[in-house]
């Protein structure tokens, strides 16, 4: 048997990083004595869909599946294959992982029921969300925001599970298909990252109880649209400029956010000419990412509210969408 040969030797080889993702939810779930293990399962649902999406992406210049179909979402976007692909993938994931009842996702307009009716959890899902970035090899990702029913459990899912201010999130995250595949999440103790293997199949943890630097250095912001910016915006960045701040704009949200996250720094997508209540879509973008952004000690609003405390009126309402350093999100509402 191996013995290590000093403390500091055995502490390094039971570091928690390293830990696999699976092991990490069993052990969090171990933490809370009337877990009942449905949640676990259905981040583990959420996990095995995003490997796969994960290898569509990584081959998607080889396999042909690149470029736009001939269809339109519910926003009126012209939908890629990959878009499609990501959506009926985890879709497929979490009818089969059998833990939630209902499942909202951009893609599509309407609810999609699960049959599970005595499953207590519902899911909104961005599948892969930037997806314009994919024919150029550029990050995109998945978000997704997990809640409790309100309808009785046992009964059909109603409208309502779906229109609950962030805040009620039991669990939210993304998944960066970037230079390599991070899944981050939160259950509202923290967040943690993890980083795929593919060779191993497996995600390990590399990123434990993630904390947003309280300044950062980066903006993230698309400008070609600031003369329809509202006019405290347009001070703002003024005032960024002067600051000496530079500019990082991948155009994938989950990608600039995760920059930001790490680095310190603010995304802002204000209501613009063309998209009046902004562009981001609350319900399956903005609430998941603002739970990590609060747990990770950053902040995100719409300009006068927090995200997290906003009712939402539709499933696919747009609004406003601020997040970053707690100083700068501080400074922006100072405008
Ligand atoms: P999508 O959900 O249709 O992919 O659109 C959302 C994306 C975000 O990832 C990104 O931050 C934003 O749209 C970019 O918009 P724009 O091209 O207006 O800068
Ligand atoms: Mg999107």
């Amino acid at each position: 048997m191996y013995e290590p040969k000093s403390k500091a030797n055995l502490k390094s080889l039971t570091h928690p990083l390293g830990t696999t993702i699976d092991r990490f939810i069993l052990q969090r779930q171990n933490e809370f004595p009337h877990a009942t293990g449905e949640l676990s399962q259905l981040l583990r649902d959420i996990v095995l869909a995003s490997k796969i999406i994960s290898r569509e992406i990584n081959r998607a210049g080889l396999s042909g599946i690149e470029g736009l179909t001939d269809e339109e979402n519910v926003q009126g976007e012209k939908q890629r294959m990959l878009d499609v692909i990501a959506d009926v993938r985890f879709i497929r994931a979490l009818v089969n992982g059998q833990q939630v009842c209902a499942i909202l996702s951009e893609e599509r307009e309407g609810i999609i029921e699960t049959g599970r009716n005595e499953a207590k959890y519902v899911i909104a899902i961005d599948p892969l969300d930037g997806s314009s970035n994919i024919d150029v090899n550029v990050s995109v990702g998945t978000i997704f925001s997990i809640y409790k029913r309100v309808s009785e459990v046992g009964g059909p899912f109603s409208d309502k599970d779906f229109l609950q201010p962030g805040i009620n999130q039991v669990a939210a995250g993304y998944i960066l298909y970037g230079s390599s595949t991070m899944l981050v999440y939160t259950t509202g103790y923290g967040v943690n990252g993890f980083t795929y293997e593919p060779s191993l199949g497996e995600y390990f943890l590399s990123h434990q109880n993630i904390i947003q630097p309280e300044w950062g250095d980066y903006y993230s912001i698309n400008e070609k649209q600031k003369d329809s910016f509202p006019k405290n915006i347009r001070a703002f960045l003024k005032s960024c400029k002067k600051k000496d701040m530079n500019t990082r704009y991948v155009g994938s949200l989950v990608g600039d956010f995760h920059r930001n996250l790490l680095k310190g720094g603010i995304y802002l997508y204000p209501s613009t000419q063309k998209y009046e209540s902004g562009k981001l879509r609350l319900v399956y973008e903005c609430n998941a990412l603002a739970l990590i952004a609060e747990q990770a000690n950053g902040m995100a609003i719409n300009g006068s509210e927090r995200i997290l405390e906003i009712q939402p009126e539709w499933h696919h309402q747009r609004v406003p969408f601020y997040a970053g350093s707690k100083q700068l999100i501080m400074n922006l509402q100072a405008f």
